[in-house]
């Protein structure tokens, strides 16, 4: 091989929220090599394992490339125009005879790490107009997103912490050194912990299991499921109680705390001790130590929004932020200034809520959005309104939505299912066409969510590595065929036709919110002005044709005279730019109609009598069993677990149970145990783990790919049990909807 045959590409790993720069190395056409991009200003060349992933995913034989029809119990490759065809023409008639709502919508997790879905994404759902969409928001981070409406007045207005400047961090319910962050881009979540430490600071995990980052941490306290909410009520009643709170410039612009005060009355750190099996002097201790902290964070993530009382926990965590004074404070939690501003530039809307109720539980709408827990029961329920059809995109949720084997069931029953996702797998399998994307490393990308939710601002494009092979389609082109089959308004199909860099060089020339603030008053004006010129007319512009386009930017107003940012500015700067630190955003950037900040919503408030009666006055330690989930770093939700060089290795989907638990059974450690709920039973392996709590078992979703029909080379040892075959999707978090996929009574027998 010689040297010109070598090339260097940079881009972000776009396989998780850390988004990591890295650096490949193709010779001869094949990726030689992935390694961390030392370069890039946010992840300062960190990677982890699953980096070598996108090689493996991109020269994946069991990836499809060509659009599949199944064909009685078999598939045929078919050409895309057919496909096309066939899929608008089966979507129209079944809406047509049975109406809008007839046809049901999934959105997986991959859509927000795939810009052209996101760009696309939306005026496509709309131009569908059916109530029946569902996403994996609503087995994720729903409650953040819902507090964030009711206390910011804007869904996407979320507090990420400033974990470079922190002094005290207390973690409940995630596990970044195996997730690498979650609402909190952090890549090299190890080496800024380091960094943490050695300028003095701590950092505190709540969690039923002594996970990896609780390993690490200073202080671990062991909780039992599902009862964060009591455990941080109480920590806001002391700091209350014992005058600790000092919200200071806060207070400004805060309405309500007062009456959340008055409201705590039952949340003593004794009764919160009795529920959580944390000591009520530890309650306390951590109080005293939160309000002290000269710089804190509190933060919760996936173990505490997927659990009973997930909102009521996101409510009491900005709350505690709030109080001791380190909401938007530098090293507290800070809303981010990205460059691609989606408040701002209005690419996502503040949201609403309960709008509409699901139809068969009554279960309430988010963003437009229902939970997908009620999926299954909207398509087996006969009606007005019932779903005869679903559409999949980057999704597989009967492996990640609580119940999987009876939505499983009901994905058998529809009139017609299509799926736009490259695996044929335990969700796909069930679809009469897939439709299967460019890999990631063939299409560009701009990591439109997480730079909005990294811990310091900055901005990178990645170009396409490999040039699109001859027929294949890019997720946002496969809207667009798709839209432009089901409408017949031109605006909407030009809007859909033009590509996501274009899109978003509109959207990077409004400027960062942070430019904004340093400019003189008047400048702020003109700038306003310019952008309100450019918001008018970007729609007009979706109808140009891409010749006309560029001349047509030309005429238009120039943001600011900061630098302005744009694709091509982004290009010239391969490993990223650097936009600073999270900035100062309250109360100018709150969304709420008087720019002041909502504590004491209504709904929360009348949750905390239901927390009370059912965390509080629980028996203790009631003797049965809960489950609770876990990510590992070399595995990643339910996709990938066919990546031979990341799962090697002994298998790691083993249910964790304490050893004192498996003897008043009688289970030997690695014995086969019959796991239960009230939903369902998997057969599993059991492994003695001394990190669990005892009464809890934790078991990592993703897995049960057993199931026939899909064409996904999993070795059998890596092939696992489902967690969510025992989740129930009858286990919610009431007032958002959101799935308690944590915290499920469980039984554990020998099998
Ligand atoms: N390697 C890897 N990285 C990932 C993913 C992956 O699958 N693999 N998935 C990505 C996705 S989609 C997301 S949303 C993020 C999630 O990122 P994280 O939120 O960090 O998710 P987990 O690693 O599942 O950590 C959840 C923790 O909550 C604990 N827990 C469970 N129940 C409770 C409870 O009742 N109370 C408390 N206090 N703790 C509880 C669990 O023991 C676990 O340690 O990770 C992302 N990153
Ligand atoms: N019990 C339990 N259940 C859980 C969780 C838990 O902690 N415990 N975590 C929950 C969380 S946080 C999440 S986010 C969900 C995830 O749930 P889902 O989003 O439903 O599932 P994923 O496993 O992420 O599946 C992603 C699918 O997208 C496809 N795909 C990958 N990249 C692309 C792409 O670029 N384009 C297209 N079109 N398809 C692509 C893959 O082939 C795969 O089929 O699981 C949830 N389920
Ligand atoms: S942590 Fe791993 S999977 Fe996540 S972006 Fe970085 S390299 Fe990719
Ligand atoms: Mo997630």
């Amino acid at each position: 091989m010689n040297g010109a045959d070598e090339r260097v590409h940079y881009r972000a790993c776009n396989l998780c929220e850390a988004m990591c720069g890295i650096e490949v190395r193709v010779q001869g056409g094949a990726i030689a090599a992935i390694r961390g991009d030392a370069a890039d200003p946010l992840s300062r060349g960190h990677v982890c394992p699953k980096a070598v992933a996108l090689k493996d995913i991109h020269s994946d034989p069991d990836r499809l490339r060509r659009p599949l029809r199944r064909k009685g119990g078999d598939w045929e490759e078919i050409g895309w125009e057919e496909a096309f065809d066939l899929v608008a023409e089966r979507i129209r008639e079944l809406q047509a005879r049975h109406g809008r709502d007839a046809l049901a919508v999934y959105l997986g997790n991959p859509t927000v790490h795939n810009y052209g879905n996101l760009t696309h994404g939306p005026a496509f759902l709309r131009l569908l107009k059916t109530h029946n969409r569902y996403s994996a928001t609503s087995v994720d981070q729903l409650p953040h997103q819902l507090v964030a409406l009711w206390m910011y007045g804007h869904q996407f207005l979320l507090p990420i912490p400033d974990l470079d400047r922190t002094q005290f961090f207390l973690v409940l319910g995630a596990n970044p050194m195996a997730s690498n962050g979650s609402l909190m881009t952090v890549p090299d979540f190890p080496g800024r912990l380091a960094a943490l430490k050695a300028r003095g600071g701590k950092m505190i995990v709540i969690d039923p299991r002594r996970s990896e980052t609780a390993r690490v941490a200073d202080e671990h306290h062991f909780i039992r499921p599902g009862t964060d909410a009591a455990l941080l009520l109480a920590l806001l009643k002391v700091i209350f109680d014992e005058g600790l709170a000092q919200p200071g410039r806060l207070a400004e612009f805060s309405d309500g705390l007062e009456t959340v005060r008055a409201a705590l009355a039952a949340f003593t750190p004794q009764r919160a001790a009795r529920a959580t099996g944390i000591a009520a002097e530890t309650i306390v201790r951590l109080a005293r130590e939160l309000a002290a902290a000269e710089r804190a964070a509190v933060y919760g993530r996936v173990g505490l929004s997927t659990q009973r009382f997930g909102t009521l926990c996101q409510w009491a965590i900005q709350l505690l932020n709030l109080v001791t004074g380190n909401l938007d404070r530098a090293g507290g939690t800070r809303v981010t200034q990205p460059a691609v501003d989606l408040i701002g530039a209005r690419l996502v809307g503040p949201g609403h809520y309960g709008r509409w109720k699901s139809r068969v539980r009554g279960l309430p709408e988010f963003a437009g959005e229902l939970p997908v827990a009620a999926l299954a029961e909207e398509i087996e329920t006969p009606g007005a309104g019932q779903v005869r059809a679903l559409l999949t995109v980057a999704g597989n949720p009967v492996l990640s939505t609580p119940n999987g084997p009876r939505l499983e069931r009901a994905l058998g029953r529809l009139a017609f299912m299509v799926s736009i996702d490259f695996y044929l797998n335990e969700t796909t399998r069930h679809a009469h066409v897939i439709l299967p994307p460019t890999s990631a490393l063939e299409h560009d990308h701009y990591d439109l969510i997480f730079h909005a939710l990294a811990v310091r601002n900055t901005a990178r494009y990645s170009p396409a590595l490999f040039a699109k092979p001859a027929g294949a389609k890019h997720d946002w082109e496969i809207l667009y065929e798709l839209g432009r089959r089901l409408t017949e308004d031109r605006r909407v199909r030009a809007r859909l036709r033009l590509r996501p860099d274009q899109l978003i060089d509109i959207a990077l020339q409004h400027g960062p919110y942070g430019a904004l603030r340093k400019m003189p008053q008047a400048a702020v004006v003109a700038k306003v002005v310019a952008q309100a010129a450019v918001a008018r007319l970007a729609p007009r512009l979706a109808e140009l044709p891409d010749r006309l386009l560029g001349a047509a930017r030309k005429f238009l107003p120039r943001a600011s005279a900061a630098p302005a940012l744009s694709i091509a500015a982004l290009k010239a700067h391969p490993h990223g730019v650097d936009l600073g630190p999270l900035q100062p955003a309250f109360p100018q950037r709150l969304w709420t109609k008087n720019k002041r900040i909502r504590c004491a919503v209504p709904e929360l408030l009348a949750e905390l009598p239901r927390a009370e009666r059912e965390l509080l006055d629980a028996p203790e330690a009631d003797g049965q069993l809960r489950l609770i989930g876990r990510r590992h770093v070399r595995s990643n939700n339910s996709w990938m677990h066919n990546s031979e060089r990341l799962v090697k290795g002994k298998p790691r989907h083993q249910l964790l149970m304490h050893p004192e638990d498996l003897a008043a059974r009688g289970i030997a450690d690695g014995a086969r145990v019959q796991l239960s709920s009230r939903t369902g039973s998997v057969e599993v392996e059991v492994r003695a783990s001394e990190e669990m709590m005892r009464g809890v078992v934790s078991l990592p979703h993703g897995y049960g790919h057993h199931r026939p029909g899909t064409r996904l080379r999993v070795a059998k040892a890596h092939a696992g049990a489902s967690i969510n075959d025992v989740t129930d999707e009858a286990w919610l978090d009431t007032l958002s909807g959101n799935a308690a996929l944590n915290g499920v009574p469980v039984r554990v027998e020998a099998a």
